[in-house]
């Protein structure tokens, strides 16, 4: 294992000004996200997206520091034959890739899920390695409900994540541990506070137990937010607040960088909520974007499959970049957001 340069990229990953666009959906998600702009997901409509978006030279340039890849994509090359890859280290960025397979029920817990795909992870890590990935993700989703999550599902999900991380800076690869507790249900922000913070603190064990090497992790936590089904939604700031709160008792300082999913917040919501935590400051890891819907809402919509849409997408997909970046500094406005 490389430390210097775990260490480095994991920095690179959460410098000021810039993060990550997580473009890593899997088949059945990106299907989900075109059905609803009415494009059919073949392979060649999936890589013209992801080239648009790869192409965006703002975007990348100035606020994206790294791109979360899908198995397809980085094995893909843009329609004059570059490799994607190289379009995303052109513009200054890094590789990255999604290397969990997905979920299962979990036995004994039917209703939760644990995300598999350790067996073989180290020979995927080296190829991976090969191909210019230089970290990767691997994602454990809790959710909040009676009874529910179960230790069962916290301790398991804490463990594959720690075996991940492991495995993954074995491979000079930079591990995204990324656990997530849902937004779904109708639970007050009290309930996320305590389940995130459970969550954390189980992770932060695992990954202390096996040893990982701190300095050459980037988390990737949900915000500590009420459930879109609960009649009470909290501010803006208390949602800062009560995040920065959790993640101070549960996350050494030793962790360079903290890289928020947006998990269903509006694109504006992600990015003040962002805002508020960077302008509340006074925590030792920087504090920044790791969005899928929340960065790609916007250009998908302007897109619509058609070539003739790609300047408009591409103006869509730098704005909400900017927007994000400048958040991840606290210098965030609703103001220039609204000015486009
Ligand atoms: C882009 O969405 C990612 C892939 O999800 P699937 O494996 O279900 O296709 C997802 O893991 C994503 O990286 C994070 O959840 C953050 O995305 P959001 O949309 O929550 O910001």
């Amino acid at each position: 294992m490389n430390q210097d340069q775990l260490h480095r990229i994991a920095t690179a990953m959460v410098q000021p000004g810039r993060g990550i666009l997580a473009a890593d959906e899997s088949s059945g998600t990106i299907k989900k996200r075109f059905d609803a702009i009415g494009v059919e997901s073949t392979e060649d409509a999936r890589r013209d997206y992801r080239e648009m978006l790869f192409r965006s030279d703002e975007a990348m340039k100035k606020n994206v520091s790294g791109v979360i890849l899908y198995d397809e994509t980085i094995w893909q090359k843009a329609k004059d034959g570059t490799p994607l890859v190289k379009l995303i280290e052109a513009a200054g960025s890094l590789p990255g890739i999604k290397v969990d397979e997905g979920t299962q029920p979990i036995v004994g817990s039917p209703n939760e899920l644990i995300t598999v795909g350790l067996d073989k992870l180290a020979g995927r890590l080296a190829k991976y390695y090969e191909q210019g990935a230089r970290f990767a993700k691997w994602r454990a989703v809790i959710d909040i409900g009676v009874g529910l999550p179960t230790w069962t599902c916290v301790k398991l999900n804490a463990h594959a994540l720690a075996r991940y991380a492991a495995l993954c800076q074995q491979a000079n690869i930079v591990p995204i541990v990324e656990p997530e507790v849902l937004m779904d249900g109708a639970h007050d922000i009290a309930r996320c506070e305590e389940v995130s913070q459970w969550v954390l603190q189980t992770v932060f064990q695992e990954l202390y137990d096996q040893r990982v090497f701190l300095e050459g992790i980037v988390l990737k936590p949900n915000m500590v937010i009420a459930g879109k089904k609960s009649p009470v939604q909290a501010s803006v700031e208390d949602v800062a607040r009560a995040t920065i709160r959790v993640l101070k008792r549960t996350v050494p300082s030793a962790v360079p960088g903290i890289a928020y999913l947006s998990g269903g917040q509006s694109d504006t919501d992600a990015t003040a909520h962002l805002d508020a935590m960077n302008r509340i400051g006074g925590f030792p890891w920087k504090m920044t974007f790791s969005y899928g819907r929340a960065l790609q809402a916007a250009p998908q919509k302007a897109w619509s499959g058609k070539e003739a849409n790609v300047p408009a997408a591409q103006k869509a997909f730098s704005h909400r970049a900017r927007m994000n970046g400048l958040a991840s500094l606290g210098q965030w406005t609703a103001a220039l957001d609204k000015a486009g």
